[in-house]
């Protein structure tokens, strides 16, 4: 008889392999599950893209979870109802024209269990330290990973690779993808300035704008976009991060078909 300590290493040891040997070539990689992220890879998942989320902690959620200055109120205004209505999270009307009041913890929760339920894979505790690439053209074909817990440790381990066919930067306010892209293949060019100061109504409207392809291969979403193009910030209020999420999906999606991603 084999003891129970075996077994449940055993299941672990060999459910979590089965899982990374699908998840090492995957359509896309959506890195950081924050709303934005959490967005796309709902809706990539709905049409029938392998979609793989990395985050780096050890639960989702990402600015979520702090509310609004820790009170477990966020805000979206009325463009993005449908939304939350696909994720079927419930909101209210506040006290003024056309913003609805959420609560932080069922839009975290919800936003994942939706990502999840429509076929997308989050796995927790990895690090997305660099990314695959290809010259001539240069275009972006997956990212190195390593075990977040490794990199705290400052221990030297050499990463492993996920194979993609698009990655999506949704990393927040540092944009640390594009950061790092950026720093090591300096012959693209790509300048990150930071986001701006407040300025709630515009910043809502611009980071949904320019969300969306950076480069062949890579795109952004969320508070990352407003790091690449110098947008403000617009604190917690969610209607730009949920919009946003859902254009990359579009556009991934759309690539994807067309083959030109
Ligand atoms: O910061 P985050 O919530 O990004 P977002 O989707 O939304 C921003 C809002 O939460 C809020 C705001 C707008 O209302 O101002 O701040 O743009 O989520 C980003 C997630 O990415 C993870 C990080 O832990 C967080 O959960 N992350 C960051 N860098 C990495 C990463 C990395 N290198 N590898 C894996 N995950």
């Amino acid at each position: 008889m084999e003891p129970l300590e075996a077994k449940i290493s055993k299941i672990i040891w060999k459910e979590t392999l089965n899982d990374w040997l699908k998840l090492s070539n995957v359509d896309v990689v959506v890195v950081g599950a924050g709303p934005s992220g959490m967005v796309t890879a709902k809706y990539l998942a709905d049409s029938g893209i392998k979609t793989l989320v990395l985050e780096r902690r050890l639960s989702f959620g990402g600015g979520i979870g702090g509310g609004g200055m820790l009170m477990h109120k966020v805000v979206v205004d009325s463009k993005a109802l449908n939304i939350l209505d696909d994720f079927k999270i419930k909101y209210s009307r506040s006290d003024y024209e056309g913003l609805y009041v959420v609560d932080a913890s069922e839009l975290m929760a919800k936003l994942a269990a939706g990502a999840i339920d429509s076929g997308a894979k989050i796995v927790n505790g990895i690090t997305v330290e660099d990314l695959i690439v290809r010259d001539n053209p240069f275009r972006v074909e997956g990212v190195v990973i390593q075990w977040s817990a490794v990199n705290l440790s400052g221990l030297h381990v050499d990463p492993l690779f996920i194979y993609s066919k698009a990655v999506v930067d949704a990393t927040g306010h540092d944009a640390e993808v594009l950061k790092v892209l950026s720093r090591k293949n300096p012959e693209v060019n790509l300048k990150i300035p930071g986001e701006k100061s407040a300025y709630a109504e515009l910043s809502e409207e611009l980071v949904v704008k320019h969300s969306g392809k950076v480069l062949p291969g890579l795109y952004v979403s969320g508070m990352a976009v407003a790091a690449l193009y110098g947008i403000y910030r617009m604190g917690p209020i969610f209607t730009g991060m949920l919009l946003s999420g859902k254009k990359v999906a579009e556009e991934i999606a759309k690539d994807l078909r067309g083959g030109s991603q």
